[in-house]
């Protein structure tokens, strides 16, 4: 079995993980292969240095190797809180409205890639597997290959790829997708997604691209294809079983007080269409008054990226609009939005999820959303809740069986909340099973082993 390398902005070690209590299935699963395959996780710290050594700390924690660089603050300035989460999460969520492009943002994230390529070298050996993730290390591959790596290296997109008139407007785009075609496979959440991408390539690049996602370009051969990513579903249940979970379900119910349930779990970000979904509601509570005091939304939303002023906007925009929503509609023994910015440990989370009566996800676009799947895995077999699922969510194209909603129309959420509240208890259910089946069988575990499997059958560079 080759050793695999994973390369990702962060790395999430596994005791950082259960210490926080909050980490996603992801860091989860990429441990478990870390493990078996003897394996190194390699990225930044979270640390800041004076100035860049390339000095490696390494760890061993319950079997995982970990390798990590501290960064300059001018490099988390402009490849971190700049090109990545200004220019890049925008433009691919399709905000080109929020999109920043300044030229030392650009510079900042080729010096930071060129970081990550040297600092990683020495730990690569030559049957290795490298795993690129996400949209801070695109031009990572490379890199690399400059430098003379022959591994077989791939990249996983975690995040949507826009379609090829949105992402022109990104200055030097053709250098961009150029470098990921030295990449050996292109992982992305959709089919949507992936046919944005080979329409690029072909359209802007002159590329030759086939139906299966392989992808020709001066002489080389890339391999892009979807690998829809899940949850941790075993790791996940067993917490939703547990005693923690229990009672932070108990403890909802209670506080309450036979009021429908509607939740909703996010990290604050503009793509979550948190704003949209708050006006939904409103509209819902304005078109059924007779549902006053009788139904509360539960939005939990961790503080993120609050470095990056379009972050701090939305976080204002949601603490006004929650004040006007309450405002209006409270009574002296009920409010109408519980808005909470915290995290919670994921068995203390699956007990809310299996608590709420509707689980309502409305991303305005979303690489895949893994709260729709957590949500439906949390739920009692017997008397299951009902999700509400943007179809701008990647989890839409596998989801079918969801109470499927436009994001931007208040009074589709609206009607399909009254749907999903009057559902008899026989459709709840199909639609669960229908949903569930998909949950369990196309796993995070199933989503790294196709990935790894497809990058292994690939050809060393020559
Ligand atoms: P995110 O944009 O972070 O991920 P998502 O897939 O919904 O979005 O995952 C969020 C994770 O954070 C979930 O596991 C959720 O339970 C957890 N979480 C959110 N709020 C929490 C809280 N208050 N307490 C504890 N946990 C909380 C990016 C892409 C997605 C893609 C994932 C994985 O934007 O589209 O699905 O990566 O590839």
């Amino acid at each position: 079995m080759s050793r695999l390398i994973v390369i990702s902005n962060r790395v999430s070690a596994p005791k950082a993980q259960s210490a926080a209590g909050a980490q996603g299935g992801l860091a989860v699963a990429l441990s478990a292969a870390l493990r078996e395959h003897r394996g190194i996780w390699f990225g930044w710290s979270g640390k800041e240095t004076e100035e860049f050594t390339g000095h490696l700390d390494m760890q061993r924690n319950e079997g995982v190797t970990t390798a990590t660089i501290d960064l300059e603050q001018q490099d988390i300035d402009e490849y971190y809180n700049g090109y990545a989460n200004r220019t890049l999460w925008p433009l691919f969520h399709y905000r080109i409205d929020l999109t920043e492009y300044e030229r030392h943002f650009g510079s900042g994230y080729e010096r930071v890639n060129e970081r990550f390529a040297q600092s990683v070298m020495p730990l690569v050996e030559p049957d290795d597997l490298v795993w690129v993730h996400d949209y801070h290390l695109l031009p990572l591959g490379a890199m690399l290959r400059e430098k003379g790596v022959k591994n077989r290296i791939g990249l996983f997109l975690h995040i949507p790829w826009p379609p090829t008139r949105l992402f022109v407007s990104l200055p030097f785009h053709e250098r961009l997708v150029t470098s990921m075609l030295q990449y050996d496979l292109i992982g992305f959440q959709t089919q949507e997604w992936l046919e944005s991408f080979l329409h690029y390539v072909e359209k802007e690049l002159g590329g030759k691209t086939h139906p299966d996602g392989t992808v020709e370009y001066k002489g080389r051969t890339v391999q892009a294809k979807a690998f829809p990513i899940g949850i941790d579903f075993d790791e996940f249940t067993e917490g939703a079983r547990s005693k923690m979970a229990q009672d932070a379900c108990d403890r909802l119910v209670k506080s309450a007080r036979d009021r429908k349930i509607i939740i909703g779990v996010d990290r604050l970000d503009y793509s979550k269409g948190l704003a949209e979904r708050f006006d939904s509601y409103e509209r819902f509570l304005s078109d059924n008054p007779e549902m006053a005091g009788g139904v509360i939304l539960l939005q939990i939303a961790p503080p993120s990226r609050e470095l990056v002023a379009s972050y701090q906007n939305i976080r204002e925009n949601l603490e006004t609009k929650t004040g006007h929503i309450n405002g209006a509609h409270a009574d002296v023994d009920w409010v109408p939005i519980r808005y909470v910015n915290r995290g919670y440990p994921r068995a203390e989370l699956a007990g809310y999820y299996r608590a709420a009566d509707i689980g309502l996800v409305t991303p305005l676009r979303d690489g895949m959303n893994l709260v729709a799947k957590e949500y439906v895995a949390a739920q009692d077999p017997e008397d299951p809740g009902v999700l509400i699922l943007s179809r701008f969510a990647g989890s839409a194209s596998q989801m079918p069986d969801a109470l499927m909603i436009n994001p931007h129309s208040a009074e589709e959420v609206s009607e399909a909340i009254s749907r999903a509240l009057a559902m008899p208890r026989t459709e709840r259910k199909k639609r669960y099973e229908a949903l569930m089946k998909s949950v369990r069988e196309e796993d995070v575990v199933k989503w790294r082993e196709d990935f790894v499997a497809e990058l292994f059958q690939k050809q060393r560079a020559n």
